[in-house]
């Protein structure tokens, strides 16, 4: 075959290899195979050199002509290439401008901490102070001061967490409960009134909460070395247990949001308290409905303390309780086991919003 029969193979031969070639390197190299200097249209040049003039005109302009539709072709192929590549860069780099942006994530209040405001709330809205102290106690207002006997067990290693910094006849430990607070707000609001008792009038009654974090040596399903404690005081010349019925009935009702529940006060002991009383709740509806559930302790504050405090026991009676939020939370919610609030599960604690 002359070398410009061969042209119009030649042309379409360079224009689907380059159809073939994926990648612009590729390409490259497809291109050397027809422009390169040993390439087909170059080989067709060196082979004119013994042509007649005539012969050289006319197939070097033919060769010229499929050179010139090969380069086309290649620019296509380029363009081509290149157009693919953007396309798939843009379509990497797509942005959904409709999609809502990423929001940071909102925190919540830890469930034990929602309970600690719903009963904040509910004994502030009948007058009484909230008290906060240290979780640090001495000896003297964790246990003496609460009437606590010397030998008692609770104040052993085995159920007290003691620190450093005490000496051994005052050492420093972990407050077992929020009483000692109690201590401190009483002994001050009577410093506080001091002048008005002295010159005989009436002292303003003693009313308060102290909620906060407690420590024992315990640690099962139902007990955490840390847990919480809210206690309840109320002192005045003339405040008795049905008071003390009356306001925890009254508090139950509004926590649990149910009139259908009942109060069951059940003879106990407690050093600070005489007579002492568990408080047990029912509810008569509901899931939890039919069985006693034991949640407060309580009782008549016992003479020592109330002297400790810095009143006379013969003119000022009170009665005081402690209930454990944690547990108040557990029935709230319906939750069984105490430690999934102290593991610190976000999928768990993020559940509780009110
Ligand atoms: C309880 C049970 C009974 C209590 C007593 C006092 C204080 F300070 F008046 F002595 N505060 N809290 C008390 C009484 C606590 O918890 C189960």
């Amino acid at each position: 075959m002359n070398p410009p029969d061969a042209l119009p193979d030649l042309v379409s031969s360079a224009r689907s290899i380059f159809q073939m070639a994926a990648t612009p390197a590729e390409l490259e190299n497809a291109k050397a195979q027809f422009l390169g200097k040993s390439g087909r249209i170059t080989e067709l040049m060196k082979g004119m050199s013994t042509l007649s003039v005539d012969d050289k005109k006319t197939q070097g302009a033919a060769i010229n002509l499929a050179k010139q539709a090969i380069e086309a072709a290649l620019a296509d192929r380029r363009q081509a290439l290149a157009n693919a590549e953007l396309e798939r860069q843009l379509k990497a780099e797509a942005l959904d401008v409709s999609l809502p942006g990423r929001r940071r994530g909102q925190g919540s209040l830890h469930a034990v901490s929602l309970t600690l405001e719903r009963i904040e709330a509910i004994f502030g809205s009948i007058g009484f102070d909230v008290a906060q102290g240290p979780e640090i106690e001495t000896d003297w207002f964790n246990f003496t001061a609460l009437n606590t006997p010397e030998d008692h067990p609770a104040r052993s290693m085995h159920d007290t967490f003691y620190v450093e910094g005490g000496t051994e006849a005052a050492p420093n430990l972990l407050r077992t409960h929020t009483s000692p607070m109690q201590i401190r707000y009483a002994v001050q609001h009577v410093k506080k009134h001091q002048s008005l008792i002295d010159a005989g009038h009436r002292m303003p009654e003693i009313r308060v909460i102290a909620p906060g974090r407690t420590y024992r040596v315990d640690s099962d399903a139902t007990h955490s070395p840390m847990f919480h404690q809210c206690e309840g005081l109320w002192v005045g010349e003339n405040v008795s247990f049905k008071d003390l019925k009356y306001v925890f009935t009254d508090f139950c009702r509004t926590f649990f949001e149910t009139h259908d529940l009942v109060l069951r006060f059940r003879p106990s002991f407690f050093p600070f308290t005489e007579p002492s009383a568990e408080i047990d709740i029912q509810f008569q509806s509901g899931p939890l409905a039919g069985r006693w559930l034991e949640v407060a302790g309580s009782g008549q504050v016992h003479p020592n303390v109330i002297r400790n405090m810095g009143l006379d026991p013969e003119h000022y009676i009170g009665f005081a309780f402690g209930m454990g939020p944690d547990r108040l939370t557990m029935l709230r919610y319906g939750v069984n086991d105490l430690r999934l609030f102290f593991d610190g599960d976000i999928r768990f604690l993020s559940q509780f919003q009110s």
